[in-house]
């Protein structure tokens, strides 16, 4: 069934000049880019779109990283959006990324880790419209 999920392509990956080849590794596996945008989140922003790890060691490390810089947000559409979206990741932490991902090959750090991606369906139902309006997908 196809499926949305939602990405950003974060400050790290950005600042590197690595948006163009992100975007490029996304089409190329298939994925549609449905949303698209380029924008800088607010201390408020990001502190809402992290809340869950609110009470995590790293979450305010993760939300001043978060902040420092322009992202891309993105919505995508494939079959399997959400799975497919996080196996071109790759896993959180870039030194056990497998070969190929886009952590591995973009990532600094387990903070600083040049994506982002939806986990479950509850998480892009609330992702996708936190950046995106109806009109903004097409
Ligand atoms: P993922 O992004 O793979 O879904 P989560 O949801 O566990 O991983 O973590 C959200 C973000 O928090 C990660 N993308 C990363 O930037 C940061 N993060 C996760 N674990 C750590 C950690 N142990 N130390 C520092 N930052 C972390």
């Amino acid at each position: 069934m196809s499926q949305r999920t939602f990405g950003i392509i974060k400050p790290d990956a950005v600042a590197n000049g690595k948006a163009g080849a992100i975007l490029a590794a996304i089409e190329e596996n298939g994925f549609q880019i449905v949303g698209l945008r380029k924008t800088r989140l607010s201390q408020e922003q990001a502190e809402a779109f992290y809340a869950v790890h609110k009470e995590r060691p790293f979450y305010a490390g993760l939300v001043k990283f978060m902040t420092e810089g322009p992202v891309v947000v993105m919505a995508l559409e494939k079959e399997n959006a959400i799975l497919a979206w996080r196996e071109l990741m790759g896993a959180t932490n870039p030194e056990k990324a497998a070969d190929g991902t886009l952590r591995k090959r973009f990532a600094e750090n387990i903070e600083r880790n040049a994506v982002h991606g939806s986990d479950a369906p509850e998480t892009a139902a609330q992702e996708i419209p936190f950046f995106f309006t109806g009109s903004d997908l097409l």
